[in-house]
C-alpha cells in the first residue's frame, strides 16, 4: 500500500459529492441538526454504513446533496477533495459534477460551478494548475530551493441521468462557456435504473459536434440495448462496463474504447460478484485501453492507492506493471497535448526515483 502511495497515479472518475471525507459529512449534518433542518442522528449511521447495494448509493447521494446545497459548502467540499487527492499523490485528477440549480439557494448552475472553481482556486496544501490556457502557471514552481507538490486538475460536467434533455443541453452550454477555466468534457451518471439513452442523445450530440470529449457511464446494470446505442455513439471513454455480454466485448474491443475501472465500486454495490471475476483481468490481458478510479472515495472508503493495491493483489500484477498501468492513464485524459508531455516527464522522473 505505502508503495501504491508514493507512486504518481492520474484519476479520471471521481465524482466531487461520492469523494466527500466522512468527518466533513458528519459535521455538516451536525450544523444542519443543530438548524432543526434533519436529525443528526438518524443520518450519522447512514452516512457511516460501509455496503450498500447501487439503489442505496444513490439514496446516499439524495442525503449527500442535502447537506451541500449551499455555495459555500461547494467550495469547501471541493477544496477538501483535491487537497486528498494531491496527499494520495494523483498528480492530474479530472474531478466530475453535475452542475445544480437550486433557487432557494439562490443557486444556478453556473453559480454552483464558480463555487466549484472557488474551492479549487483555494487550496493552498498543493500547486494546482487548472487550465491548459494559462501557461505561465505551469512552471515548476520552485519555493526555497524545493519544487512545491503540484497537481492538475480538471472539470467534467456531469449530466443526471434525472435531467430533461433542455438541462443537458444547459449543462454543455455551461461546459462550453467554461472552456478556457478548466472544464475539459461531459459525463452522463446517475442512477442507471433510470431515464432514456434518448433523452441526452440531443446534449451529447451537440457535445460532440462541438468538439468536447464525452465519457459515459456505461453497463452499470444490464440492458443491452442501451450499451449498444452508448458504445455505437463512440464516446471518447466509458465508465464501469460492468455488464457486457459476448457481443458487447466484441464492440468494445473493436473500437478499442477506454475504460474506467472501479473495482471497490463495483464490489460494494455488487454490479461484480466478487474481484476474481472482474473483467480488469480480460481487459488488461487483451491489452484493452483501462484506468483505475475510485468513483466514491468518500462513499466507498477508498483512495486511488487503495485501488492499485487491490489490483496488485487481486491479479498478480507486479510493480513495474503497475507503474505502467497508471503512466498509460496519460494517453486518454481529456486535457491537451502539452500536459501530457507534463505527466510524461513526471513519470519518467519518478520511474528513476522508485527504482524500477
Ligand atoms: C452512476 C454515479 C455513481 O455530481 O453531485 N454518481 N452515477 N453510478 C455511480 N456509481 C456508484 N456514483 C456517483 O456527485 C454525485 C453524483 O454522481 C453520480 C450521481 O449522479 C450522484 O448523484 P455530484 O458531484
Amino acid at each position: 500500500m505505502e508503495w501504491c502511495v508514493s507512486m504518481p497515479k492520474i484519476e479520471l472518475h471521481a465524482h466531487l459529492n461520492g469523494s466527500i471525507r466522512d468527518s466533513t459529512l458528519l459535521e455538516l449534518a451536525a450544523e444542519l441538526s443543530e438548524k432543526g433542518a434533519i436529525v443528526s442522528s438518524d443520518v450519522e449511521h447512514v452516512i457511516m454504513k460501509n455496503d450498500r447495494s447501487l439503489s442505496e448509493v444513490f439514496k446516499m447521494f439524495d442525503l449527500i446533496h442535502v447537506l451541500t446545497t449551499d455555495h459555500k459548502t461547494v467550495t469547501r467540499i471541493t477544496k477538501e477533495v483535491i487537497e486528498d487527492f494531491a496527499a494520495d499523490n494523483v498528480v492530474y485528477l479530472e474531478l466530475r459534477t453535475t452542475p445544480k440549480r437550486n433557487d432557494s439557494k439562490g443557486m444556478s448552475k453556473r453559480s454552483y460551478m464558480e463555487a466549484v472553481l472557488e474551492g479549487i482556486r483555494s487550496v493552498n496544501a498543493v500547486e494546482v494548475d487548472l487550465s491548459d490556457v494559462e501557461t505561465s502557471a505551469r512552471a515548476p514552481l520552485v519555493c526555497n530551493g524545493t519544487e512545491r507538490k503540484k497537481i492538475y486538475v480538471r472539470l467534467l460536467l456531469s449530466i443526471d441521468r434525472r435531467e430533461t434533455t433542455n438541462a443537458a443541453i444547459e449543462t454543455v452550454e455551461l461546459a462550453l462557456e467554461m472552456k478556457n477555466l478548466g472544464v475539459v468534457g461531459i459525463d452522463l451518471s446517475g442512477n442507471p435504473g433510470i431515464g432514456e439513452w434518448v433523452t441526452y442523445l440531443p446534449a451529447l450530440e451537440f457535445a460532440k459536434n462541438q468538439g468536447l470529449p464525452i465519457t459515459l457511464h456505461c453497463g452499470e446494470v444490464p440492458n443491452q440495448k442501451e450499451i449498444l446505442a452508448m458504445l455505437d455513439f463512440h464516446p471518447q471513454r466509458i465508465g464501469h462496463a460492468c455488464c457486457f455480454q459476448e457481443e458487447e466485448w466484441e464492440v468494445l474491443k473493436s473500437l478499442k474504447i477506454p475504460v474506467e475501472i472501479c473495482l471497490t465500486s463495483n464490489i460494494r454495490t455488487e454490479t461484480i460478484a466478487s474481484v476474481d471475476v472482474h473483467h480488469f483481468a480480460d481487459l488488461y490481458k487483451s491489452n484493452h485501453p483501462l484506468v483505475l478510479c475510485t468513483d466514491d472515495a468518500g462513499v466507498f472508503s477508498t483512495s486511488l492507492s487503495n485501488e492499485y493495491s487491490l489490483a496488485l493483489t487481486a491479479f498478480g500484477l507486479g510493480r513495474r506493471e503497475m507503474f505502467l498501468l497508471a503512466q498509460k492513464a496519460i494517453e486518454v485524459i481529456f486535457a491537451g497535448d502539452e500536459v501530457k508531455g507534463e505527466l510524461k516527464e513526471i513519470f519518467a522522473t519518478s520511474f528513476c526515483k522508485i527504482g524500477l
